[in-house]
C-alpha cells in the first residue's frame, strides 16, 4: 500500500507514523508513506498557499493551484488516477467497512486541509471521497489522515503478525469484543468465569458470543441496528455452487448459517427471515436457467428481508437465471439487493471453470461483499438491476446419456437417497426421466462407481466455444 499525503505539515505525518508498527511496516516496505508539502508547489515567490475568502468572512482559504500541482505530482509519479480522500468535518463518517474497502487500493491520496478550508474548485477537480473521522472539531486534517492510515494498514498483508491478523476480529461482525482474563485464577476475590476453565471449546465460544451480544446491547445499542444474520441457502448437486456460496457468505459474516436445499427433506422445511437477516440464495445454471426443481426456494419466507441471488455457472453463461431467482424470491417477501454470477467447474467438462472460484474471484467477492455490507449498514434496500428474462420459456434438457452398471452396483441406495429430486427408484435403480434434472449427483456420490455418463458430445461443443475465461459479474 502506498500512501500519499498532501499537507502543509509533512513532518507531522512522518513523525506520527514513523514509529511502532507502522514504522516497521515502512522499513519492511509493506507500506510506503510519501508526505507531500503543498507549500513546495506554491507558484508565489513568497511560497504563499492561502488567501482571503471571496465574499468575506473570517480566516483564510487554501488556494486551488498549489493543491492541484501537488496532486498532479503524485498522479504523475504513480501513473494513474488514484482515489483522493479529502479529510473534512463534512465527510462521510469513517468506519470499519470503509477501512476494508480502502485497504484494497494500491495507492491512496489524502488531502489535509488547514485554515477555513480549501478552494472548492480544486476539490471538485480531484477529490473522490469526503471523509470525517467523527463528530468533534480538530485543528486540521492531518490527525484524521493518520487515524485512517493506521486503521487501513492493519489490513495490509504482513503489517500485523500472523497472531493478530486483522481478518479475524470483533468489529467485522459489528459486535464488541468479549471480556478477557489471564492469571491468577482469583484476583482480589474475583474469580475467572468458570466456563473458561472448562476446556470445552464449543461452550467457551458460545459464551464469548453471548457476552459480545450482551455487551453490545448494553454499551453500543446503535451497533445492534447494524447486525445481520447471514444465511446461505444453496442448491448444489455437485458442490460447485456450495463452494461459491460459502465463499461469499464468509465475506459477509464470521458466523454464517447454511441451508442445504440440495436435500429434499430440508427443502420441505419452512424457514422465516426478518429484517435483520440477509439471505444468499444460490443455485447452479442449467442451460441458462434455474434447474427444474419443484419449489426450489418456495419454503423460504422473507419480510422485506434483503437477499443476494447467486447463479453459479460453468463458464458458458448465466442467461436468465439471476432474473428468474429474483422473481421467485421477491414473491416470497425478499428484496433482492444484489446479484452475483460466479464461475464454477462445469459438470460436463473438466476444462471449463476448473479451479473456480479462484484467488482473483475471491477479490471480486470481497469487493461485492463490502458494497453489500455498506448497503445493509445504511439500510439501503434498493432492488438490484438484474439482467435476463424473469420468466423464460422452460427449456427441456436432454442431458448426457447416463449408464448404470449392475455388476458394480451394491444396491446401497446412496444414489437414490442423495438424488436431489427423488428421481431414482431405490428398489429398481431406475431413473425417472420426467424428474431427472441431469445434475450428475448420482454418478458423483456412488461409492462403487456404478453410475457414469457420457458427456463427450456436449463436452466437445463447450470446449470448442466457451474456453475463454469469463469473470465474475456483480449487480447492485
Ligand atoms: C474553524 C472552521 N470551522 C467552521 C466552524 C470548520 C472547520 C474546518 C476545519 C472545523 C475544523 C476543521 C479542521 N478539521 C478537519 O480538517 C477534519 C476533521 C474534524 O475536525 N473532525 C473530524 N474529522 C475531521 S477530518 C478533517
Amino acid at each position: 500500500m502506498n500512501y500519499h499525503v498532501l499537507t502543509l505539515f509533512p513532518e507531522m505525518i512522518e513523525q506520527g507514523l514513523g514509529t511502532s508498527i507502522l514504522g516497521r511496516a515502512q522499513k519492511s516496505g509493506r507500506i510506503t508513506l510519501d508526505a507531500v508539502n503543498i507549500r513546495d508547489y506554491s507558484e508565489d515567490k513568497h511560497m504563499r498557499v492561502d488567501d482571503y475568502p471571496y465574499g468575506g468572512g473570517a480566516g483564510m482559504v487554501m488556494q486551488a493551484e498549489p493543491v492541484y500541482r501537488a496532486y498532479q505530482a503524485v498522479e504523475q509519479k504513480i501513473g494513474h488516477k488514484p482515489r483522493v480522500i479529502y479529510l473534512t468535518p463534512q465527510g462521510r463518517l469513517f468506519d470499519q467497512t470503509m477501512v476494508e474497502e480502502l485497504a484494497m487500493e494500491e495507492d491512496l491520496v489524502f488531502l489535509c486541509g488547514h485554515y477555513e478550508g480549501i478552494d472548492e474548485r480544486v476539490l471538485e477537480e480531484v477529490v473522490t471521497d469526503y471523509v470525517s473521522i467523527g463528530d468533534y472539531v480538530l485543528t486540521g486534517g492531518e490527525l484524521a489522515a493518520m487515524v485512517m492510515i493506521d486503521a487501513i494498514s492493519r489490513f495490509v498483508p504482513g503489517v500485523l503478525g500472523s497472531e493478530e491478523s486483522a481478518q479475524f476480529e470483533s468489529l467485522q461482525d459489528n459486535l464488541l469484543e468479549y471480556p478477557h482474563y489471564s492469571r491468577p485464577e482469583i484476583w482480589r476475590g474475583r474469580a475467572v468465569p468458570e466456563v473458561l476453565l472448562s476446556g470445552d471449546h464449543k461452550k467457551i465460544e458460545a459464551w464469548r458470543r453471548e457476552q459480545s451480544v450482551a455487551r453490545t446491547k448494553e454499551r453500543r445499542p446503535d451497533l445492534m441496528e447494524k447486525q445481520y444474520t447471514v444465511t446461505a441457502a444453496y442448491f448444489s448437486p455437485t458442490e460447485g455452487t456450495k463452494r461459491a456460496a460459502e465463499m461469499l457468505a464468509g465475506e459477509l459474516s464470521q458466523t454464517p448459517k447454511y441451508i442445504e436445499l440440495t436435500r429434499r427433506r430440508i427443502r420441505r422445511q419452512h424457514v422465516k427471515f426478518g429484517s435483520h437477516d440477509l439471505l444468499i440464495a444460490a443455485a447452479p445454471v442449467y442451460g441458462g436457467q434455474l434447474p427444474g426443481v419443484e419449489g426450489l426456494f418456495e419454503n423460504l419466507h422473507g419480510e422485506n428481508t434483503p437477499c443476494i441471488v447467486m447463479a453459479a455457472y460453468g463458464n458458458r453463461h448465466y442467461d436468465d437465471t439471476l432474473a428468474q431467482m429474483a422473481k421467485i424470491l421477491t414473491q416470497q417477501g425478499f428484496i433482492c439487493i444484489g446479484g452475483i454470477a460466479p464461475i464454477i467447474p462445469h459438470i460436463y467438462s473438466d476444462k471449463l471453470g476448473t479451479g473456480r472460484p479462484d484467488g482473483e474471484d475471491a477479490k471480486i467477492f470481497r469487493q461485492f461483499a463490502l458494497k453489500i455490507r455498506r448497503r445493509l449498514e445504511d439500510h439501503d434496500f434498493t432492488p438490484a438491476e438484474l439482467p435476463g428474462n424473469p420468466s423464460p420459456e422452460p427449456k427441456p434438457m436432454k442431458g448426457a446419456p447416463k449408464f448404470w452398471d449392475g455388476t458394480k452396483c451394491t444396491h446401497c441406495q446412496t444414489c437414490a437417497l442423495k438424488c436431489p429430486v427423488g428421481a431414482i427408484d431405490a428398489d429398481t435403480m431406475q431413473i425417472r426421466e420426467d424428474l431427472c434434472i441431469h445434475c450428475m449427483r448420482c454418478a458423483k456420490v456412488c461409492p462403487a462407481e456404478a453410475r457414469s455418463y457420457d458427456a463427450s458430445q456436449v463436452k466437445a461443443y463447450l470446449e470448442g466455444n466457451y474456453m475463454a475465461r469469463r469473470e465474475v459479474e456483480c449487480f447492485l
